[in-house]
């Protein structure tokens, strides 16, 4: 009889251990679900396409601002984001990196490569094109443009809206 007690014991705070542990799985899945994936575009069309484009206010003249945007590409055939340029500032492609819990930037001169079918996100903490040495302070509501020169695709150009981060 008390081993059969011990068992059923046992048995309970595995599965309170079993519950505790799904729980602790979904929190997690949520708080990483909206920086992770913001929304998955669909990978229809049938050419390479920008999505939800904005900027980084800037706070102080000549600072600099990032822009945030997702590549869809639904071709059969890999492509690169080569290089950006903008009127508002120098703009270089760059990649934020996380180690030790400290975030630095690094240099993408190579820039993105967008492999067949796949969508590539550029974001707070990940991929962005930086803007260098923004002229004129800017704030949510203002506009700005650039161009994107892809290797297959060629020259996009946006409207890009100053939000603060979405
Ligand atoms: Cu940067």
């Amino acid at each position: 009889m008390g081993d059969r007690s011990r068992n059923g014991n046992h048995i309970m705070q595995r599965i309170l251990l079993v519950i505790v542990t799904i729980s602790i799985l979904s929190g997690l899945a949520a708080c990483a679900a909206p920086a992770a994936t913001p929304t998955a575009p669909a990978l229809t069309g049938d050419s390479l396409r920008i999505e939800g484009a904005w900027a980084r206010p800037s706070v102080v003249p000549n600072g600099n601002s990032a822009i945030y945007l997702t590549i869809v590409n639904p071709t059969d055939q890999a492509d690169r984001l080569l290089s950006v340029r903008s009127p508002s500032g120098m703009a270089e492609t760059h990649e934020s990196i996380t180690e030790n819990g400290v975030v630095r930037m690094e240099p993408r001169p190579e820039g993105y490569v967008v492999a067949p079918r796949s969508i590539v996100v550029l974001l707070p903490g990940s991929k962005h094109i930086m803007l260098i040495g923004v002229a004129e302070p800017l704030a949510p509501g203002d506009e700005i443009t650039a161009t994107l020169l892809f290797e297959r695709a060629g020259e996009i150009t946006l409207n890009v809206p100053v939000e603060d981060q979405p």
